[in-house]
């Protein structure tokens, strides 16, 4: 390959990486989930919102005029309950103008293709899922979603259990075709545009193990995080953990009472004092889990 040859390559080669890295997809995310103790899991026994984000920059020329997407909860375990299923949607979803949208609820075990109207949340047990569907003419009323939109626009409500603790709760998109196709349809007779979804998205449902103040120190495998007693027991497992039989702990936050300022993120011999100071000596209050 002559010299100039390979200059206008490796250009093209460039200008082909960068174009392909900017290239930007139609595309579904969560944009945030309420009652997480962090990124994987759900505080069990809470209500959880989850807001589903649209992104519309793939270039289409003229807006989607009709938009399906449904998305399905359920259980990997199959055990898992969560209440109920809300769907709802959000302001900027309801400023679009569109000539007809609404929300279906859709219950797995009630058999397919049966859906309850809004207001009527679909039970949890099996499975449950929801559809959000806007439409606008092709010709007259309604302009639909327009390209470029970026914008939170959906929740789906569900409220997880405590008797659930490490088990799993996901969310994935599904559709049941004829009527409920994952699709957008393009106003510009472009072909449709199926909105990349990188799920499905699984969340743990958890309890958290250090509740309240701190000093309630349980050794696996007897981990009670409703046993909120700081008594005798507590600076025994602690010692029996530190000096003894080196049994694991359920929580480390629980056993972290030192310094009393604030927990230093290290369980020693500071906090087996701190205990001892706490139950015996001169009683101070102990700091509160993170
Ligand atoms: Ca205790
Ligand atoms: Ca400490």
């Amino acid at each position: 390959m002559n010299r100039k040859l390979y200059v206008m390559v490796a250009l093209a080669t460039l200008f082909y990486v960068a174009a392909a890295t900017n290239a930007q997809v139609c595309e579904i995310l969560i944009d945030n989930v309420t009652n997480t103790a962090n990124d994987s899991d759900l505080i069990a026994g809470e209500v959880h919102t989850f807001t589903f984000r649209l992104q519309a920059p793939c270039g289409v020329p003229g807006d989607f005029h009709n938009v399906t997407n449904g998305f399905v909860f359920y259980s990997p375990e199959g055990t898992a309950d969560w209440g109920y299923t809300q769907g709802a949607v959000l302001p900027a979803w309801t400023a679009l103008n569109w000539r007809s949208t609404f929300v279906n609820h859709f219950h797995k075990s009630n058999g397919s293709g049966v859906f309850t109207s809004v207001g009527a949340p679909a039970p949890g047990t099996d499975s449950a899922a929801v559809f959000f569907v806007g439409f606008s003419d092709l010709v007259d009323t309604g302009d639909g979603l327009p390209t470029g939109f970026n914008n939170i626009t959906w929740t789906v409500q569900i409220e997880s259990r405590v008797e659930d603790f490490n088990k799993h709760i996901c969310v994935d998109s599904v559709f049941t075709p004829p009527g409920g196709t994952w699709k957008w349809v393009s106003k510009a007779f472009n072909p449709n545009i199926l909105p990349a979804w990188n799920g499905p998205y699984c969340w743990r449902v958890y309890t958290p193990c250090c509740i309240g103040g701190r000093g309630n120190v349980t050794l696996v495998p007897n981990c009670d995080p409703t046993d909120q007693s700081v008594d005798i027991a507590d600076l025994t497992d602690l010692i029996d953990h530190l000096f003894i039989n080196f049994t694991p702990l359920c929580c480390e936050d629980e056993a972290d009472v030192a310094p009393l300022s604030g927990a230093d993120g290290s369980v020693d011999v500071g906090d087996v004092s701190v205990l001892i100071d706490y139950l015996f000596i001169n009683f101070p209050t102990l700091s509160s889990c993170p």
